[in-house]
């Protein structure tokens, strides 16, 4: 049997506003609400990101707790994973107010690179402290690459002992200034893992539910939602994030592979029982 296959949804980001998709969530109660209906879509897993009120990126603590408790009120049990990468130009500690109580995972992105026309700054040791935060508070973390030499950085994370099992690796293929989202690409990239672990693809703007199928193809997880890619099909913009969940979900039953729920997909990354 095919490993079922962990749905995370991406509903909000930090970079997506209103004026490109009305669906783009800015208030806390609008995200927990997309991450319910993307729940029930399918996705096991919502990566998180907060808004203030004019839609700018927020990484207080304030609003990840809202919410969180407002996913929890609804009775969802999807995996909650906070974004400590945040918005380019946030500093670290910033970046770290995301990780509040009752997150499960963070991200940890793993380096420096051109972000569309800006940088999005991780130094190594910036990273080596968003990681010790993470183990600090009992956080499984995702390690966020886009391109092929963070592939050393995270050997380099094993073998320093600042980073270890259980940990999950997103490859984030098509950001302007990463890799491209293309099946070469990811192959490449899955072989050079440098030992066996669960890992998923976050293919950017019209990469993203082609990746979804080659990952699904190759064994591997999928993410999709707002945050990476805002249309359902060309021209077409999603009306949610729980649309693009339901477009992973037919692409997993043609390869096969079922979602998977959040329990499963709490003991395949190593996570506690919700
Ligand atoms: N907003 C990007 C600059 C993460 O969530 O950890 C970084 C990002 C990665 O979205
Ligand atoms: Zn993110």
């Amino acid at each position: 049997m095919p490993e079922p296959v962990i749905i995370a949804a991406a509903v909000v980001g930090a970079e997506v506003m209103r004026e490109q998709n009305p669906a783009v969530p800015y208030q806390p109660a609008e995200i927990a609400a997309a991450a319910v209906a993307a729940g029930r879509a399918g996705a096991a897993v919502v990566h998180l990101h907060a808004r203030w009120p004019d839609g700018r990126a927020s990484q207080e603590a304030a609003h990840f707790r809202e919410i969180v408790d407002r996913i929890r009120q609804a009775g969802s049990q999807v995996v909650i994973q906070c974004s400590t990468g945040g918005a380019v130009g946030m500093s670290i500690e910033e970046r770290l107010g995301s990780l509040v109580d009752g997150a499960e995972m963070g991200t940890l992105n793993m380096g420096t690179m051109n972000f569309g026309d800006q940088v999005f700054v991780n130094a190594r040791p910036d990273i080596v402290q968003v990681a010790a935060r993470l183990r600090q508070r009992g956080l499984v973390p995702e390690c966020e690459v886009y391109d092929a030499g963070m592939l050393d950085t995270l050997r380099w994370l094993l073998e320093k002992g600042h980073l270890a099992q259980p940990y999950h690796v997103q490859f984030v293929l098509g950001v302007p200034g990463g890799l491209a989202g293309t099946e070469r690409n990811l192959r490449f990239l899955v072989e050079g893992l440098p030992e066996a672990v669960h890992w998923s693809v976050a293919g950017i703007g019209r990469a993203e539910l082609p990746m979804a199928e080659v990952a699904l193809r190759l064994g591997g997880h999928v993410r999709v939602g707002l945050e990476d890619n805002l249309f359902l099909s060309k021209g077409v913009l999603a009306a949610g994030s729980d649309q693009l969940v339901s477009a992973a979900v037919a692409l997993a039953a043609q390869a096969g592979r079922r979602p998977a729920t959040p329990a499963e997909a709490r003991r395949l990354l190593g996570l506690r029982a919700g």
